[in-house]
């Protein structure tokens, strides 16, 4: 069997119902080369019996050019999820191919996934995300300013959070130095650079609820929008105006969900007996008591990572009081801001693989259980909504039953990568260089983790708030920015620009890597936005890019040459990126994508037409930049 002839995946062109509902059969295509194979079988596990089935492929047609078969195979209509494999003969050799890759011996894992029901939102999927650290960005009102002294921390002189195995000194929060005063109005009064120039529709807001510290991680009051940042009305401004299109596309808006762990001056908790009602860690008979996990109280209670200013909350068992307080009741903190007037979009849960009933940082299985009971609070609010966990590994055990998160922020599959391959250092900025020959490997093997759905709705960024940003790794070079952002606008998954991303804002790990926005970079007329908006507005513009296929066409390790194709049954666009820092003519084997020899590709950045001759293209692509040929 020729692997190379070998391809399938979940795109419009391979799969007739990429989710289908429990009464779709789903046809799947496999590709091989022209007369290379005598028969190939779909073989899938299936839930209902937990046992095997095959079914016989049976040739269908040839390739636009030819050079290719397609067979076809039926797995039947039922409710049960499905993991499917193919295995392929010639009549002397066996290969089998599933998401992870092709194999001469039966894979035991990678299998491609069919979750009937299950969908991710569209608008996630088809959406470019905009990721905003509040108090950094814009100061629309300075009024509301916080001033020296007003967010005075008990202790805050003395005090020392553990953090990890390092201690170190307070969060911050002590006095108005680091906060800035950008507030939501602000964020209002940007939204045309924000869906216009940048050209992003969904916007994901770091935690906006009212805490003593700027980043409003500790959260104090789950009802009030931190008085720096504006008011509830503020938040419904905000959310009216991005969702209308007066002032661009209709925009979706996504808040972070901070239900790990309170901030210690909580009324729950009440450390510094604030409030007048006592808290859990005044009382042993206060009514939140349980909310808490005490070892011995009041001194000993769990909390996110040893800081003592983040108690972790007790999820208990389904109907608790915890449980209804943040999502299950009616008046649930997750469903009271998803519900008019706030009609917020989704939350992005924070440090959400810690959930659970006895402080023991989720290592039972009471967080999958918190998780889909969250779940389907969001959704029985809106359907719609999107759940985005924050997870830095595999999240698969959270997005492949189809019951919990839509997507996660992708650390694992997208920044680690990308930053190894473009900058030569991880995200955290240590020494860590790969060839692309690995990068699309350690991308292949990632995508294969999540459902097709999940793929298209995972949080692909370059930076966060919580690693040194892209800027800074790649040592100030915007080129490199360049080319990061031809692949993250072209790649499986919501691009997602952290504040300042689109023009490169330097920054090291946190708090430095959350700058305020220097608004005389974030214009049109720097080159690196005018760049994110055309590839932005490619994006939107080819739904290829979104959710069709992905297919490697070219890695070359020598020159640091990379191509790829993305298409569906209407376009066909390869994507070629140069990681040298010089310009090299690059042979792209299109017609590995089926793309004829005489047709035209338009590169869609320079509008340069390309003739197909002997299956490729070749097109010069200058260092640290890419090339996007469309048809
Ligand atoms: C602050 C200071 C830090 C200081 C620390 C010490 O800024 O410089 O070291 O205090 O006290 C929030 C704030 C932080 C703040 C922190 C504690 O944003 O600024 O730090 O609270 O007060 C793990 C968790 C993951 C978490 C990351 C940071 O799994 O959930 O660590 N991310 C979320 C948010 C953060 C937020 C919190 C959680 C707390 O996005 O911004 O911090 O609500 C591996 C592991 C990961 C691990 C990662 C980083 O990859 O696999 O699990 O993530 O390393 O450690
Ligand atoms: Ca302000």
């Amino acid at each position: 069997v020729e692997w190379a002839g070998l391809f399938h995946d979940q795109g419009p062109m391979f799969d007739n119902h990429v989710e289908p509902t429990s009464a779709q059969a789903v046809t799947l295509t496999l590709r091989t080369f022209k007369n290379d194979i005598t028969s190939a079988n779909i073989k899938y596990y299936d839930s209902a019996d937990g046992a095997f089935h095959w079914v016989a492929m049976s040739w269908s047609s040839n390739d636009a050019t030819g050079v290719y078969d397609y067979w076809k195979g039926t797995v039947p209509a039922s409710a049960s999820h499905k993991y499917y494999r193919f295995q392929i003969n010639d009549g002397s050799a066996t290969a089998w191919l599933n998401a992870a890759g092709t194999t001469s011996a039966e894979p035991s894992s990678g299998d491609f996934y069919i979750l009937p029901g299950f969908t991710t939102p569209a608008w996630m999927k088809n959406g470019v995300m905009y990721q905003i650290f509040p108090d950094r960005f814009y100061n629309g009102s300075t009024a509301n300013d916080v001033t020296n002294g007003q967010y005075t921390y008990a202790g805050c002189a003395t005090e020392k959070h553990a953090w990890g195995t390092s201690v170190v000194s307070n969060v911050g929060g002590c006095n108005s130095a680091v906060f800035f005063g950008g507030d939501l109005a602000g964020i209002d009064q940007k939204l045309g650079y924000i869906k216009n120039t940048v050209g992003a529709d969904i916007i994901y807001l770091n935690p906006i609820f009212h805490s003593p510290t700027n980043h409003k991680y500790d959260t104090e009051d789950y009802t009030t929008v931190d008085p720096a940042f504006g008011t509830n009305a503020t938040l419904q401004t905000l959310s009216a105006d991005i969702h209308s299109t007066s002032n661009g596309p209709r925009g979706y808006l996504i808040l972070d969900g901070v239900f790990n762990h309170t901030g210690d001056t909580h009324a729950w908790f009440d450390r510094y007996n604030w409030w007048a009602t006592n808290g859990a860690y005044e009382s042993q008979s206060s009514t939140w008591y349980g909310y808490y996990n005490f070892q011995s109280w009041p001194g000993t209670y769990s909390t996110f990572f040893g800081v003592p200013s983040m108690p972790k909350l007790n999820y208990g068992a389904t109907g608790s009081a915890v449980r209804n307080a943040i999502y299950a009741g009616s008046t649930s903190v997750v469903k009271t801001w998803l519900q008019a007037p706030y009609s917020i979009d989704g939350w992005r849960l924070d440090a959400a693989q810690y959930l659970d009933a006895n402080g023991n940082n989720g290592s039972d299985t009471t967080n999958h259980q918190i998780m889909a009971e969250l779940r389907t609070a969001v959704k029985s609010v809106n359907p719609n909504a999107d759940v985005l966990g924050e997870f830095w590994g595999n999240a698969g055990p959270w997005t492949d039953t189809g019951d919990q998160w839509d997507g996660a922020m992708n650390y694992d599959g997208f920044a680690q990568p990308v930053s190894e391959w473009i900058t030569g250092q991880d995200y955290s900025g240590n020494a860590a260089s790969i060839p692309v020959s690995q990068f699309d490997s350690w991308l292949h093997g990632t995508r294969a983790n999540y459902p097709t759905d999940v793929q298209q709705a995972m949080s692909n960024f370059l930076s966060s708030h919580d690693i040194t940003r892209f800027g800074n790794r790649a040592g100030g070079d915007i080129w490199k920015t360049y080319l990061a952002l031809f692949f993250q606008m072209t790649y499986v998954g919501t691009p997602t620009i952290y504040y300042g991303d689109e023009y490169g804002m330097q920054g090291g790990a946190d708090p430095d890597n959350r700058r305020t926005f220097d608004w005389t970079l974030g214009s049109i007329t720097n080159s690196a936005v005018a760049l994110t908006q055309k590839l932005t507005t490619i994006r939107n513009a080819y739904p290829a890019l979104r959710t069709g296929s992905f297919m490697t066409l070219l890695t070359d390790d020598t020159n640091k040459l990379y191509a790829y194709g993305r298409f569906d049954s209407t376009n066909r666009i390869a994507v070629a990126l140069n990681n040298d820092t010089v310009a090299h003519a690059m042979t792209v084997p299109v017609g590995q994508m089926s793309v004829i020899n005489g047709s035209h590709l338009t590169e869609l950045i320079s509008g340069t037409q390309y003739t197909v001759q002997n299956g490729t293209v070749t097109v010069t692509v200058n260092g640290h930049y890419g090339a996007i040929l469309a048809q």
